[in-house]
C-alpha cells in the first residue's frame, strides 16, 4: 500500500485580499505536496478560508453587505490565488460549510463529555485583529504583543481547561522533538507552556457570526477552536457513515503556518486533540515573516505585495523560485524587486535556461535534430555529472522533510553550474570538427543531466520543468523521483527550443 501524506496550510481570514504572505505559505506546502506525489505518496493537500469571527463580521459591515455575502465573495479571491500560483491542492475548505460546522459541534461535544469544558465568565482583553484573548500582564503599552488594539471584554463564556494539559504538552514536546520546527520556535513554545497555562475562553456571546455551541443558543464558538477544527473537517471527521478517509489521513503529517500563529497550532490545538482523544499531528512548521523593502507589510502602509500583479509581471515559476530560494525557510525575509530581478536573470535565465538552450540547440543543429543514442563509452567527467543527482536522491528527500527548500535549490544549482562548466571545458563545438563521436557523448551527458535536474525541479517550477521534459520527450510516467535513476535511451527527435526565462 502507498503511504499517505496529509499537509495543510492555515485557512486564511477573508477580511482582506490575499497577499504575498498567504501565497508563500501555500507555495511551501505545494512544493512539499508535489514532491511527495513524485515520491509516490498518496497526498492530501488542504487549504481554505477562515470565514467566521468578529474580524470578518466587521469587514462585512464595512463593506455594507451581510457576512455570508461577503465571505462568498472574498473566499473566491483566495481560490483565484490557487490558479494564479499553480497550486495543486486536493481540497479547499471553507468554515461556513455544513460539514465543517458539524465537525466543530462534534469536537465540542467530545470535549464537553470528557469533562474539559465548563461555563464561567470571561473578563479580560481581546484583540479583534489577532482574534485572541490577553491577560493584563500581556498588554504592552495598551496593545496586544503584536501591536493590535485591544478592547475590554466581559461576558459569559465557556472555558476549555487548558491548564490541565500543561504537563502532558511538555511531555509530548519532549518525546516528539520534531513536532515544532524550526528549533527556535520550539524553544519559544516550550518556555511559553512552562510559564503556566490558563484556561481558555472558547465561546463568545457578544456577536453571532460563528458556529453555534451545541445546546446553548446564546453562545458561538471561539473562532480559533472553529478554525483549527478545519483540519479534521476536511478529512471527513463529521462523516458518521464513512470514516475511511479520516482513518486514512488523520493525523496530519504537517501543518504549515507562519510564526504569528504558532501558539494556536502548537499549544491549543494539541491540547484540544488530547482532550478529545484524537491523535496529534506529526509536525507544525512555523516559517518567518516577509517584509517589503524593510517595512512590515500592511494595508495601512499601502505596501501590500500583490501576488497576482507579480505573477503577471514576472511569471509564475519565477516568483515560485524566488520566494523559496531567496530566504532560508524559517527565517524572516525582505522582499526586494532588485533581488527578484537578479535571481531571475542570473539563476533562471543565465544558468538553467541557458544550459537548456545551448545544449538542445547544439543537438538540434549538429546531431540531425536527434538526442544521440545512449553511448557506452562515458569517461570519468561524464559519469561524475550524470551520477551527481542519482547518488544523492535521498539527500533531496531529507531536505524536503526538513523544509530546507533553499538548500535543495542551491544543491541543484551547483549541478547546473557544473554542467555549464562542463560545456565550456568539453567544448563540443570544437569536438564537432575533430571528434564527432565524443561530441555526441558530451551532448548526451548534458541532456541526461538536464533530464534529472528537471525531474527534481518539478515541485518548484512545475510549468518550466514540464516544458523541458516535454521538449526532450520524457513520457509522463517517467517523471517520478524514482525515474531519476533511469538513463535516457536517446535517439529522440527534438525541435529548436525557445528561451525559457526571458531576461529582465
Ligand atoms: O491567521 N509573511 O489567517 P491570516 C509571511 N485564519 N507569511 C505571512 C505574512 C507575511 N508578511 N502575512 C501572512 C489566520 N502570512 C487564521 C489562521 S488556521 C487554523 C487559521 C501567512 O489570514 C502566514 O502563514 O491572518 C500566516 O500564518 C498566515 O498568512 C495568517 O493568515
Amino acid at each position: 500500500m502507498r503511504s499517505t501524506y496529509y499537509i495543510t496550510t492555515p485557512i486564511y481570514y477573508v477580511n482582506d485580499v490575499p497577499h504575498i504572505g498567504h501565497a508563500y505559505t501555500t507555495l511551501a506546502s505545494d512544493v512539499i505536496a508535489r514532491f511527495k506525489r513524485l515520491d509516490e505518496y498518496e497526498v492530501f493537500f488542504l487549504t481554505g478560508t477562515d470565514e467566521h469571527g468578529q474580524k470578518v463580521e466587521a469587514a462585512a459591515k464595512n463593506n455594507g453587505v451581510n457576512p455570508k455575502e461577503f465571505v462568498d465573495k472574498v473566499s473566491e479571491n483566495f481560490k483565484n490565488l490557487l490558479n494564479c500560483m499553480n497550486f495543486s491542492n486536493d481540497s479547499f475548505i471553507r468554515t461556513t460549510e455544513e460539514k465543517h460546522i458539524k465537525s466543530c459541534q462534534k469536537i465540542w461535544k467530545k470535549l464537553l463529555n470528557n469533562g474539559n469544558i465548563y461555563l464561567d465568565k470571561y473578563s479580560g482583553w481581546y484583540a479583534v485583529r489577532d482574534e485572541a484573548f490577553f491577560s493584563e500582564s500581556e498588554i504592552v503599552d495598551g496593545k496586544a504583543p503584536s501591536g493590535a488594539p485591544v478592547v475590554w471584554v466581559e461576558e459569559p463564556s465557556y472555558f476549555f481547561n487548558l491548564s490541565k494539559w500543561e504537563k502532558k504538552l511538555l511531555e509530548f514536546y519532549e518525546s516528539n522533538k520534531d513536532f515544532i520546527s524550526p528549533k527556535s520556535r520550539r524553544n519559544e513554545v516550550i518556555s511559553f507552556v512552562k510559564s503556566g497555562l490558563k484556561d481558555l475562553s472558547i465561546s463568545r456571546t457578544s456577536f453571532s457570526w460563528g458556529v453555534k455551541v451545541p445546546n446553548d443558543k446564546n453562545h458561538i464558538m471561539y473562532v480559533w477552536l472553529d478554525a483549527l477544527t478545519n483540519y479534521l473537517s476536511a478529512c471527513e471527521y463529521s462523516n458518521e457513515k464513512n470514516d475511511e478517509v479520516f482513518k486514512k489521513f488523520w493525523p496530519a503529517d504537517i501543518h504549515m503556518v507562519g510564526k504569528d500563529i504558532i501558539r494556536f497550532h502548537a499549544v491549543y490545538w494539541p491540547a484540544f486533540l488530547m482532550a478529545a482523544d484524537l491523535p496529534l499531528p506529526k509536525k507544525v512548521f512555523a516559517h518567518g515573516w516577509w517584509t517589503n523593502e524593510g517595512n512590515k507589510i500592511s494595508k495601512s502602509l499601502g505596501n501590500v505585495i500583490d501576488p497576482f500583479q507579480l505573477v503577471d509581471k514576472y511569471g509564475i515559476d519565477q516568483i515560485r523560485y524566488f520566494l523559496l530560494r531567496e530566504v532560508p525557510f524559517g527565517n524572516d525575509g525582505d522582499f526586494s524587486n532588485s533581488q527578484l530581478i537578479n535571481r531571475i536573470n542570473s539563476d533562471l535565465a543565465n544558468s538553467y535556461g541557458n544550459l537548456f538552450q545551448r545544449v538542445v540547440s547544439m543537438i538540434f543543429k549538429n546531431c540531425n535534430e536527434k538526442i544521440p543514442l545512449k553511448p557506452n563509452n562515458f569517461n570519468i567527467e561524464d559519469l561524475t555529472l550524470i551520477n551527481s543527482i542519482k547518488n544523492s536522491l535521498n539527500d533531496y528527500r531529507i531536505l524536503i522533510d526538513e523544509q530546507k527548500f533553499d538548500q535543495y535549490l542551491k544543491n541543484i544549482w551547483v549541478i547546473i553550474s557544473n554542467a555549464n562548466k562542463y560545456v565550456d571545458e568539453q567544448a563540443p563545438w570544437a569536438l564537432k570538427k575533430n571528434n564527432f563521436e565524443r561530441m555526441e557523448v558530451v551532448l548526451f551527458t548534458l541532456v541526461e543531466t538536464i533530464r534529472q535536474i528537471s525531474i527534481l525541479l518539478q515541485p518548484f517550477i512545475p510549468d518550466t520543468a514540464e516544458k523541458i521534459l516535454d521538449h526532450i520527450k520524457i513520457p509522463r510516467d517517467q517523471r517520478k523521483l524514482e525515474s531519476v535513476g533511469f538513463i535516457l535511451k536517446g535517439n529522440i527527435k527534438i525541435s529548436l527550443p525557445s528561451p525559457l526565462f526571458p531576461r529582465i
